[in-house]
């Protein structure tokens, strides 16, 4: 059953002289690769804050697909209108202004995520070219892990420009970050600004001096309120932020619900001109002395056109020296890769 203009017309008189086939129709088309875990807390939390008219779905593994579609469309009268389509031919994802990937095999217990480049990479070749291919005015936001090292392999294999590549980095380190610091002072995590940078996970670096509750930087703000200052607290909060994910996959097997709010946070950034600051995964080079084209996570600006600029934040020369060594780390991975 289609609704035509025929059928249209026949339950609703139209105005005299007046059509409903030739107007011209902008909508917004996000395509989620991989409809596991990830994939679909990206999916419905994107459905849910109505960010997209379309959405398209894409796995290599057929019933999944389908029932995850199906699924998806008997909650119709609960959500705001999109179109969702599922297919395993990537002509299903044409004229997507977002493609995520979240495609790739799953950190398992105890395994770290620059164990699974590897195995990644293969997949990417197979996903990234017909995904361009479909979309080519698209921006590719990457998910899978290691983030920031297919966020490169992405970047390489797409043609993409870099302002047009993004992966989600430590955008959820640094939600991680603002959560924990939020419960410990007992306010809003949304009052709590502070970035985690560098590679998302294990030598990622927490930005203690941007951190600032309310506008207020952090040591002023806990002297303030009495709070006692002690730099090993602040060293175990981050401590907690980097073994986060290895927690929640410990305890219920893999992550998705807070990578879906932190992915549909980018996507609203994007295709609603938001620029917002996120910390993304995006080539390092030339920011705080780093020499190598090293993916890795920085705050930056983020609107219509994807990256629009990476702030070039005051960092101590601690942070400075974590991030440079984390940065050649990267780079190292990075040439190694079969790209
Ligand atoms: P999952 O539940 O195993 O889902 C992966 C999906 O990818 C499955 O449905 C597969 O069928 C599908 N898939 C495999 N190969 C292909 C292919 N060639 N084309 C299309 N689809 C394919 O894993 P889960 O959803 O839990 O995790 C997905 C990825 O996200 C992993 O790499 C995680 O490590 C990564 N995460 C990244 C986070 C981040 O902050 N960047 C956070 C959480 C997880």
């Amino acid at each position: 059953f289609e609704l035509t203009d025929k059928v249209a017309n026949q339950l609703f008189k139209s105005i005299p002289g007046s059509s409903i086939s030739n107007v011209p129709r902008r909508t917004s088309k996000v395509t989620v690769v991989g409809v596991g875990n990830v994939g679909m807390a990206c999916a419905q939390t994107i459905l849910t804050q109505d960010l997209c008219d379309e959405l398209a779905l894409v796995d290599v593994v057929e019933e999944k697909l389908k029932g995850e579609m199906l699924d998806l469309q008997h909650a119709a009268a609960f959500l705001p209108r999109s179109k969702i389509l599922a297919d395993t031919d990537y002509k299903v994802t044409a004229d997507s202004d977002i493609c995520i990937v979240t495609a790739g095999a799953r950190q398992r217990e105890g395994e770290s995520r620059l164990a699974l480049v590897e195995k990644n990479v293969s997949l990417f070749k197979k996903i990234i070219p017909q995904l361009v291919k479909h979309s080519p005015d698209t921006i590719l936001l990457i998910i899978s892990n290691p983030v920031d090292a297919l966020t490169y392999v992405a970047y390489k294999l797409s043609g993409l420009p870099p302002n047009r590549v993004i992966g989600s980095g430590t955008n959820l380190d640094s939600s991680r970050f603002r959560w924990l610091l939020a419960d410990h002072l007992d306010v809003n995590a949304q009052n709590v600004h502070g970035y985690i940078v560098g590679e998302h996970g294990d030598s990622s670096v927490p930005l203690w001096s941007s951190v600032s509750v309310g506008g207020i930087p952090i040591i002023s703000y806990l002297k303030q309120r009495h709070i006692d200052y002690n730099p090993d607290t602040l060293s175990e909060l981050h401590r907690i932020v980097v073994d986060g994910a290895y927690e929640v996959i410990k305890l219920k097997g893999y992550t998705s619900w807070a990578i879906g709010y932190s992915v549909a946070s980018l996507v609203k950034s994007v295709l609603r001109d938001q620029r917002r600051i996120h910390p993304v995964s995006v080539c390092s080079q030339g920011f705080h002395g780093i020499k190598d084209q090293a993916y890795l996570s920085l705050p930056a600006e983020i609107g219509r056109s994807g990256i629009i600029g990476v702030m070039d934040s005051p960092l101590t020369d601690e942070e400075r020296e974590q991030l440079q060594k984390s940065a050649k780390t990267m780079a190292e991975i990075q040439k190694k890769l079969d790209i």
